[in-house]
């Protein structure tokens, strides 16, 4: 059941799409308070009540014992201090009563989950908002009634499930071509190469270097004979520059966020000084969408959005502020207070809280202050791209992702994780991360396998990549400055590509449960909180997933790890995997257990009567073309019968299958009289 509250005069975010019953008073367990500008609401724990949502966030599934703070911020240190990331994802569950709670407020909403008083949730948001409340009897169905209410989740083409590699940035065609011929010449997959900022003509949007990529139709056609997709990144910042078009069109459509004064608003992002399109206005969005059509045309299907939370390395007034206080410190002796001053004064220059207080929107013809909204951003930038690609090729499907993103964007496209580290922990984190997300809406997402920023080694890749093969999104991304990390620059060749081979051998499960958790508004990735909620070894798991509806998965996560324990909530049927045909099967008993799991080794759990499709593949695969019509092995343990709903489509076009026309597969014991494996005639 969905409650919808409404609190003084909300600004409309669009996150919800399906109406719901509005009731006046919180139920008595939620404590309301109003005050200065803010509501609060308070709850009490039960003992050992667990909470879960929020999406993008720091530390683990179960987000008890701290706070976690809704303000979209570019800061690319995520550690566990932090309160903040990219994303603003004001779902949280409360465990104990199957209840969840949708904080509607596009501004800063803080959820005191613990840390202050270790008994109570505290969540603060700006006096004027919706609360939706969501009352069911299972978590998976406090998800499902949240995901109806703010509709289907995005869906990307089916070669977005292949292998991609990114990095800051590969410099021209030729540095491409060689991330191909390294990967395909090798016989590892590989579906699409990402540009970064770099491809850009002085880091303005929508235009190319003509000496890196001279013509770049031309040289998409080519790719597009590989099987190989090129996808360049967005940003928000618009160049200000006179004579660059798309700077020029900003100003005299009025598409620009505006100062106080009326002005447009001058930040400053990577071309140097930029404006930023006011994308909560749909006359802009209209406008900046229209112009990803250029890039279309030039045969370009894919998408990343980035530094739209907004990240503001400066605006034009803090600078020179920050200039005059530098100055007068000029001749100061600096004693200790006074060089922390300047320090912190300087590294105040970048995302300062002033500045997003200091511009504006225009919605619906009134002006809004920026910092009240400014959770909106990211969102409607994706939207502004996603509505456009309706319009420019209505009948296909183009990859889209953001780093910044308020829930309502998982309509309109995925998400990365943003710039993580080369880290264990990191590694971690984004097994956590992954069914908070999806929790969320945010289906079709991944973080930077490998990690961003510091230097990868090759097991952390390794291990990763383990991970990756089952997120929707499987980047290997990286920073500029970074030791190189496509899988072809260490010595495990071989094993790279079994990993990434493995991948493309579960496409057809990965694909069909992940289509079937959008259609159906459930989760692909679920904590085993969610599948088995009176176990209570399962409900504290904290690295171990559930992905789809026939396996469970525990990667290895730490460095030199060459096994782990693992919880098995019911028997299991574990299997090893070092490539796609070399699987070593051992039936597994509830309980808990040490596995060894081998450096190049895979392990997945299979439910018993469950069964796992495999694609058999050709030694040759490159990329999802090549596995369109695959036979398969189906892999599973069944003492009785199991059945498998198979979802498959032709991957580019937006008929999706209707529900009737789902493939069923029906499985008996005997089908598995020779062992593991039943192999299609
Ligand atoms: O300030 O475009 O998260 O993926 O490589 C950094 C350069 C800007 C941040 C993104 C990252 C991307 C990088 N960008």
């Amino acid at each position: 059941m969905v409650r919808k509250y409404i609190f003084g005069e909300p600004v409309e975010t669009g996150a919800a799409v399906n109406d719901c019953m509005t009731a006046r008073e919180l139920p008595s367990y939620l404590q309301t308070g109003i005050a200065d500008d803010k509501i609060t609401l308070t709850y009490q724990f039960e003992d050992d009540e667990a909470v879960y949502g929020l999406g993008e966030q720091v530390r683990g599934i179960n987000k008890r014992g701290f706070s976690y703070i809704s303000n979209a911020t570019d800061d690319p240190v995520h550690t566990e201090n932090k309160h903040s990331l990219y994303c603003a994802h004001n779902f949280i569950i409360l465990a104990g009563k199957n209840t969840g709670l949708f904080v509607d407020y596009p501004g800063v909403v803080k959820f005191d989950a613990g840390e202050t008083k270790s008994t109570q949730l505290v969540i603060t948001a700006g006096k004027d908002c919706v609360i939706y409340l969501i009352e069911a009897d299972s978590l998976k169905a406090v998800v499902k009634q949240f995901r109806e209410l703010v509709g289907q989740s995005y869906i990307p083409p089916k070669w977005a499930f292949g292998y991609q590699q990114s990095r800051w940035s590969y410099e021209n065609e030729d540095a491409v071509r060689n991330v191909i011929r390294r990967h395909h010449g090798n016989n590892i997959p590989l579906e699409a190469v990402y540009l970064d900022i770099d491809y850009m003509e002085g880091f303005k949007n929508f235009t190319v270097n003509k000496d890196s990529f001279p013509d770049l139709k031309e040289f998409t056609d080519e790719l597009k004979k590989e099987g190989v997709h090129l996808v360049p990144i967005i940003d928000a910042g618009v160049k200000v520059e006179d004579g660059y078009e798309t700077y020029e069109e900003g100003v005299a459509g009025n598409y620009f966020c505006k100062d106080e004064d009326g002005d447009d608003f001058v930040g400053a992002a990577w071309p140097g000084k930029v404006m930023f399109p006011d994308f909560i206005n749909a006359d802009a969005r209209e406008w900046f969408g229209g112009k990803y059509r250029w890039l279309i045309n030039q045969g370009i299907d894919g998408f990343w959005n980035d530094m739209n939370e907004p990240a503001i390395f400066y605006s034009a007034k803090n600078l020179k502020n920050t200039f005059d206080k530098v100055s007068e410190m000029k001749n100061m002796n600096l004693d200790i207070g006074a060089f922390f001053y300047l320090r912190d004064t300087v590294n105040a220059l970048s995302n300062n809280p002033d500045d997003y207080k200091s511009f504006y929107h225009t919605i619906n013809g009134k002006r809004v202050r920026h910092d009240l909204v400014h959770n909106l951003y990211g969102y409607n930038m994706t939207r502004a791209a996603s509505e456009a690609f309706d319009k420019i090729v209505p009948e296909q499907r183009i990859l889209l992702f953001s780093r910044s993103s308020y829930i309502g964007m998982h309509r309109y496209g995925g998400i990365w994780t943003g710039d993580n580290n080369s880290w264990w922990s990191h590694l971690l984190l984004s097994i956590q991360q992954m069914p908070s997300l999806n929790m969320c809406g945010m289906l079709y997402s991944g973080s930077d396998i490998g990690g961003f920023g510091c230097d990868a080694t090759e097991d952390l890749l390794m291990r990763w990549l383990e991970f990756g093969i089952f997120t929707p999104l499987m980047r290997n991304h990286a920073a500029i400055g970074t030791r190189q990390q496509e899988v072809y620059q260490f010595d495990r060749l071989d094993d790279f590509k079994n990993i990434i081979r493995t991948r493309y051998s579960l496409i057809p499960y990965i694909y069909s449960e992940f289509m079937k958790s959008v259609l159906d508004n459930e989760m692909y990735f679920r904590p085993l909180a969610f599948d088995y909620p009176d176990d209570k070894f399962a409900v504290r798991t904290e690295d171990q997933l559930m992905v789809g509806d026939s396996i469970m998965i525990a990667p290895v996560y730490t460095q030199n790890g060459a096994g782990r324990y693992v919880y098995l909530p019911e028997d299991m049927l574990m299997v090893h995997i070092t490539s796609p045909c070399e699987r070593k099967f051992t039936l597994m008993k509830k309980g808990h257990h040490y596995i060894e799991i081998a450096l190049n080794e895979l392990v997945i759990f299979i439910k018993k009567n469950h069964v796992l499709p495999m694609a058999v593949l050709d030694d040759d695969v490159k990329t999802t073309r090549d596995i369109e019509g695959a036979a398969y092995e189906w892999l599973g343990y069944v003492d009785d019968t199991a059945e498998y709903v198979l979802y498959d489509d032709d991957g580019i076009s937006k008929e999706y299958t209707p529900k009737e026309q789902w493939k069923k597969y029906t499985f008996a014991k005997e089908d598995f009289r020779e062992g593991y494996i039943y192999k299609e005639k």
